[in-house]
Parts: structure tokens; sequence; C-alpha cells
């Protein structure tokens, strides 16, 4: 947790907008050489922060051994997004596919308070509700690459974990092709 927040430190949490140009109700920022960002041009990885303009901090080591252990790639995750709920916040249905290549999986990590996590198949058909609890690591891959998935709402006060209060989820994917 210390390593995670003192990332942060490094590379503030700031709320983006969507194409649309409504803010996101989470806090964001990202660890690694690439980072997710959304804002009026679109959803792209880029290497560096839209508001310092200085280059993402170095991804934690903790994390790499998460994704070695856990992701069954061959190759480094190169970009990590990590994603703060505060009380109140959410994030709708979607799937993720701005990554070059959907073989490597998304692996989440979630810490702090529970999330009520939605996820259903890649197109339509029925979403189910389960709870991503403080430690839960969960893994998007192979016909579950594309699985529409969301936060319903995070249960406030489940969690002392996070200062301040609220959910950490840190999601590693390899954005650009290996
Ligand atoms: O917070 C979560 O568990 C999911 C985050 C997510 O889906 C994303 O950042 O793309
Ligand atoms: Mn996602």
């Amino acid at each position: 947790m210390r390593t995670v927040m003192d990332a942060i430190s490094a590379a503030p949490l700031y709320r983006p907008v969507t194409p649309g140009g409504k803010a996101f109700s989470v806090e964001m920022t990202n660890f690694g050489p690439l980072g997710w960002v959304s804002d009026r041009s679109g959803y792209r990885y880029q290497a560096f922060h839209p508001l310092t303009r200085q280059p993402w901090p170095p991804m934690p080591a903790v994390l790499e051994e998460l994704w070695d252990r856990y992701s069954g790639a061959g190759s480094p995750a190169d970009a990590c997004l990590v994603n703060l709920y505060r009380a109140g916040a959410r994030m709708g249905l979607h799937q993720d596919r701005d990554e070059a290549d959907f073989s490597f999986p998304v692996l989440s990590v979630s810490l702090g308070d529970t999330a009520i996590f939605r996820i259903g198949p890649p197109e339509t058909g029925r979403t189910q509700s389960v709870r991503l609890a403080s430690g839960d690591i969960c893994v998007l891959a192979g016909a579950a690459r594309l699985a529409r998935h969301g936060v319903d709402r995070i249960l406030s006060g489940s969690s002392r974990l996070v200062p301040g209060g609220g959910r950490l989820n840190l999601t590693l994917r390899r954005a650009r092709l290996a």
C-alpha cells in the first residue's frame, strides 16, 4: 500500500473526462511506461501524465511480480491504470479494448473498500454481480478478455486500508504488441 501511495504522490490522481465531455466519478493515474487516458480526443495510451506532462512513475516491483505470477503472459505489463473510488464513485459497463493484442489478459488488484462489480458476456446477455474485496485479484483472459464489466458501487467504509477511505483498483495491462 505504501509503495502504491508513494507512486501516486509522484503522479497525482485526477478526474478525466469522457470523449463526450462528462467527468468520470473515479479519479485516475497510471504507473509504467504507458498510461490509459481519456479526454475530448478519445481513449488512448500515452507515456505521460496529461496534467504534469511528466512520464508516469515506474511500475512498482510488487505489481510486476503479481503480473508474472497470475497473468500467464510471456511479456511484461507495460501499463497500470489506477482508479480511486471514493464514496459514490462508480464505473459504467464497458469492455477494455484499447490494447493492441487481446491475447494478453487484464489483471486487476482491488484494495480498500469492497466493490459491487458487474460482469457479463462480451456482446449481449445477462451480467452478474460479484463482490471484489481488498486483496482480490481478477484476471480477464481468454473468452473473458472482452467481457463487459463495471462497478455498480462501492461499500463505503468496508475497509480502512485506503487513506481517506475508498477503493483503489490497479489494472495491469499489456497495451502495446509484445
Ligand atoms: O475497478 C474495477 O474493478 C474495474 C476497473 C476497470 O474496469 C478499468 O479500469 O477498466
Ligand atoms: Mn475495464
